[in-house]
């Protein structure tokens, strides 16, 4: 079986400069432009550049791929999503049995919603935090492949394993450090070290380790989440404070109306058939009685 090598952007990211942040929830978010900032100066808004929630950056040979999102939630951050992580330990004291029921509760408690349904904008990223805050409110949250990808890291890691964010064009997923799983369809090795599985919580019946390999393009990324690695803290703009504003409500997805069922739908396809018929037939008896009565009158 053929084994995906994914090196690992594993440098550590250094501190800029010292700025006080707050755990979330918090409301000092604001806005650059139309871009919408948290209060780490994370974009939320793009994955891109050296403040997107993702910081992918781009050099003229390579693709450096270093997510901060993940560390909000991670370290001295540590909180909601890291905790509820740390309850799967007691209760699953089996290594792979906890790391399938961690995947299995991410990929039934959030529903796969693209961010222009939910916020109105065509990319948002919750943190690990939020989502898990809002799967305890509510019961259920709503995202798209990064919020089940920051959720299912900082869980995993919370609950004792390994876990990396990784991407490819268009895509972001997980991979679990779970040597000997053996239910994987594609092993990983990350940055030369095998053991490495794939977790796609984005499909309802997706289970740990399936990978949707024929749709993977290149380049494929990875970065572990530690919980020793730092999140940049960028100075906050000096000359003028930028405005506040709030980060978008999320929306529950819009009620569809029912489709008809196969057999209503189907009827009602062969029902101008049937009146046509009907409609003939009716004539055709109309005539025959009319060449009767004409024929009794001879
Ligand atoms: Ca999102």
């Amino acid at each position: 079986m053929r084994t995906f090598l994914i090196f690992a952007m594993a440098a550590l990211i250094p501190l800029a400069s010292i700025y006080i942040c707050f755990a979330w929830p918090s409301s000092d978010f604001y806005k650059e432009e139309d871009a919408i900032f948290d209060d780490w100066h994370v974009c939320r808004t793009n994955a891109y550049g050296e403040r997107g929630f993702l910081q992918v950056t781009e050099t003229e040979t390579d693709a450096i791929f270093q997510p901060l999102i993940p560390f909000e939630s991670v370290g001295e951050y540590t909180d909601t999503a890291y905790r509820l992580g740390e309850q799967f330990v007691e209760k699953y004291p089996d290594h792979y049995q906890r790391a399938e029921k961690i995947f299995e509760y991410v990929r039934d408690t959030v529903q796969y919603l693209p961010d222009i349904d939910q916020f109105d904008m065509d990319e948002y990223a919750l943190n690990a935090d939020e989502i898990a805050n809002i799967i305890q409110t509510e019961g259920i949250a709503y995202g798209d492949c990064e919020e089940f990808a920051v959720l299912l890291a900082v869980m995993y890691l919370g609950a004792g394993y390994r876990s990396a964010v990784v991407i490819f064009p268009g895509h972001s997923a997980v991979l679990l450090y779970l040597p000997d799983y053996g239910k994987e369809n594609v092993p990983f090795s990350l940055d030369g070290e095998p053991g490495w599985i794939w977790a796609e919580a984005t499909g309802n019946t997706n289970p740990l380790g399936w990978c949707p390999v024929g749709q993977m393009g290149e380049p494929v990324l990875a970065h572990e989440i530690t919980a020793g690695e730092h999140l940049p803290l960028w100075q906050a703009p000096e000359e003028e404070l930028p405005p506040e504003t709030q980060p978008p409500e999320p929306k529950p997805p819009e009620m569809q109306p029912p489709k008809p069922s196969s057999s209503s739908g189907a009827l009602a396809a062969i029902l101008p058939a049937i009146l046509f018929i009907l409609m003939i037939t009716g004539i055709a008896i109309f005539v025959r009685k009319r060449r009767r009565r004409w024929a009794r009158s001879q």
